[in-house]
């Protein structure tokens, strides 16, 4: 397709340069500018709209060219082949494609809202400054392909399910955990922390395992779990906190979605995150609450587990 093409010649022109970035860098987990987690939650609200009109199965085909390329990094940056660089490339160009304009737009100024304007200029310090600009430009030809190829409506909304046994469930789930979540500080700066002790590549390891699980998502559960967040974004109290009612949304729409995937992926998950987040973090996540409304929220959630796995 013309995307395709496109992407190989995005290719030519910044291959270089993504040779030069250090992927590694924990600096990409800062927040690249001031700490404003309700300004940063507006530009999330806007990735989960554009999420939620792109096409499920491009979305899909999207996280399965990561999934390839995370196959294929070498040396110290951390860069994958430059095959699987124009797969990714051409992949996230067909869901941009997928979505109005206007709703990438939108991303791009939220993101930019956010952004400290000396943040572009200190990135390019760090690579080659003329290849930089020649992946730009290149860049700028790209989008005139995607903009050719672009829908001017967003695919249709997500079927949500309703009298469903995960959908009680998570009635049950939500009265017992309620309390638990109007106890987390959800605007903290902790959770952009790095992991005590791990190193980028291990931490990328267990990403790809949520990588792999979200390509093997039923598509109509993933949007109607991202449409969710969006509604509960837009109830959300001074501290963060949605309501009971959107709450509950979420952890419907949530089960559902880990029921569309085979246990063993779920497992997966599971055990490469358990094998980079050691007890220090659970354990200072728990010194933060009230001890009986976490215990409360764990028996429910193990209660609804099993609802989920009859489903699964
Ligand atoms: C950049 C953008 C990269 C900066 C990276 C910051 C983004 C971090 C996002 C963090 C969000 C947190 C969410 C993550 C979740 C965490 C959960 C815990 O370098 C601009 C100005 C605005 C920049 C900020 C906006 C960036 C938006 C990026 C898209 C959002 C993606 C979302 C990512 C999040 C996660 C993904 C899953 O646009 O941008 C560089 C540009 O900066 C440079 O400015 C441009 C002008 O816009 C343009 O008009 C033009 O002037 C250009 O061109 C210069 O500079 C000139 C000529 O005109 C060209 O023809 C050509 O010759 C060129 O020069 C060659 O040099
Ligand atoms: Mg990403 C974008 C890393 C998984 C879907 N993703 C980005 C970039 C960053 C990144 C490179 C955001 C910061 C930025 O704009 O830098 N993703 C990243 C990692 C992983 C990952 C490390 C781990 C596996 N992503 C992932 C998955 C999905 C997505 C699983 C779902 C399928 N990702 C996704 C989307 C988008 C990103 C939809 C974006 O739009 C955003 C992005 O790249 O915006 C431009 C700048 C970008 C780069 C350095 C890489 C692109 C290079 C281009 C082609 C040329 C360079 C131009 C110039 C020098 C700088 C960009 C200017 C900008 C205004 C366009
Ligand atoms: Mg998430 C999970 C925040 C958007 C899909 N998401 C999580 C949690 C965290 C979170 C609360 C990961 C950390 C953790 O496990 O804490 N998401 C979060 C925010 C936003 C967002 C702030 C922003 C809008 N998510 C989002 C979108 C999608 C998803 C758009 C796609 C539709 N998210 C998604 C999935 C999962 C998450 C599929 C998870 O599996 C993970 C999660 O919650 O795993 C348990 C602990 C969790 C909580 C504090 C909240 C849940 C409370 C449960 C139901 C009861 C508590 C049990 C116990 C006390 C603690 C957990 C024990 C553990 C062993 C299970
Ligand atoms: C400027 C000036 C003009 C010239 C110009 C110019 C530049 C404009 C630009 C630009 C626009 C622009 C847009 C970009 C948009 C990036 C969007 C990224 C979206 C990320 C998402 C993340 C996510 C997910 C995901 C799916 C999940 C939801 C999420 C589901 C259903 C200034 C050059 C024209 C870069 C959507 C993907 C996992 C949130 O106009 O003179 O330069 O860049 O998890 O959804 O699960
Ligand atoms: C524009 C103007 C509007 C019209 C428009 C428009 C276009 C917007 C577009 C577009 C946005 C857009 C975004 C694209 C982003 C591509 C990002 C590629 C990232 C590739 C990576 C590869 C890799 C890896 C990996 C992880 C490793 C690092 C690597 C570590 C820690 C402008 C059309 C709406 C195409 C990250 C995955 C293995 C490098 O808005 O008028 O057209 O395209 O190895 O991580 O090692
Ligand atoms: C300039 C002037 C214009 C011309 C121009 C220009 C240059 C702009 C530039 C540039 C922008 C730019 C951006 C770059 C962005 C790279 C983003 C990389 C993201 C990597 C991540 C990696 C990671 C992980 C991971 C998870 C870990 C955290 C991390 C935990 C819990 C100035 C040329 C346009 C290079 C997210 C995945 C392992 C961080 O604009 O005239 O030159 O470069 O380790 O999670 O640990
Ligand atoms: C234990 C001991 C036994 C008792 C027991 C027990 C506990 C097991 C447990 C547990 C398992 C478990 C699993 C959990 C899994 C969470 C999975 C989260 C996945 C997140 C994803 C994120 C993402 C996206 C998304 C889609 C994108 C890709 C991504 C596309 C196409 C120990 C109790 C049985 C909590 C997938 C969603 C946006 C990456 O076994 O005696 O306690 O918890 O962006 O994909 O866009
Ligand atoms: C298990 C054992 C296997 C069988 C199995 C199994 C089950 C795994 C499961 C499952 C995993 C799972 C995960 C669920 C997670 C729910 C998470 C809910 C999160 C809700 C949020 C709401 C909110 C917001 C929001 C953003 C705000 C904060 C809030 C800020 C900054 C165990 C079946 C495979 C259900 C985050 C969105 C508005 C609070 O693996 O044998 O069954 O379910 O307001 O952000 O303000």
């Amino acid at each position: 397709d013309e995307i395709g093409d496109a992407a190989k010649k995005l290719g030519d022109a910044s291959y270089s340069f993504a040779k030069e970035v250090d992927w590694n860098n924990g600096i990409f987990l800062q927040a690249p500018g001031k700490f404003q987690p309700l300004e940063a939650l507006k530009a999330i609200d806007k990735m989960i709209e554009m999420g939620a009109a792109a096409d499920p199965k491009l979305l899909k085909e999207a996280a399965e060219a990561h999934h390839k390329a995370i196959g294929s990094i070498s040396g110290p940056n951390g860069v994958t082949s430059r095959a699987d660089w124009d797969a990714v490339n051409a992949a996230l160009g067909r869901v941009v494609a997928s979505v109005p304009k206007a709703k990438v737009m939108a991303v791009y100024d939220s993101v930019k809202d956010i952004t400290d304007p000396t943040v572009p200029a200190y990135m390019k310090s760090l690579v080659n400054g003329p290849d930089a600009e020649k992946a730009y430009q290149a860049f700028l030809e790209f989008k005139d392909v995607v903009a050719k190829n672009q829908v001017t409506t967003a695919s249709a909304p997500a079927v949500v399910p309703s009298g469903d046994k995960i959908g009680e469930a998570a009635k049950a789930l939500s009265d017992a955990s309620y309390p638990f979540i109007k106890d987390i500080d959800w605007l903290s700066d902790i959770y952009l922390k790095p992991l005590p002790g791990k190193t980028a590549p291990e931490t990328l390891k267990a990403i790809d395992k949520m990588i792999v699980m979200g390509a093997k998502m039923d598509g109509n559960l993933l949007k109607a779990a991202a449409e969710a967040h969006h509604k509960a974004i837009g109830s959300i109290d001074a501290n963060g906190v949605t309501s009971a009612a959107d709450y509950e949304a979420v952890n419907a729409a949530l089960g559902r979605l880990v029921a569309s995937v085979p246990k063993s992926t779920v497992m997966d998950v599971y055990n490469s995150m358990a094998g980079i987040v050691d007890s220090t973090v659970t354990n200072n996540m728990f010194s933060k609450v009230n001890p009986l409304d976490a215990m409360a929220a764990a028996k429910g959630f193990y209660t609804f587990k099993d609802v989920v796995e009859a489903s699964q």
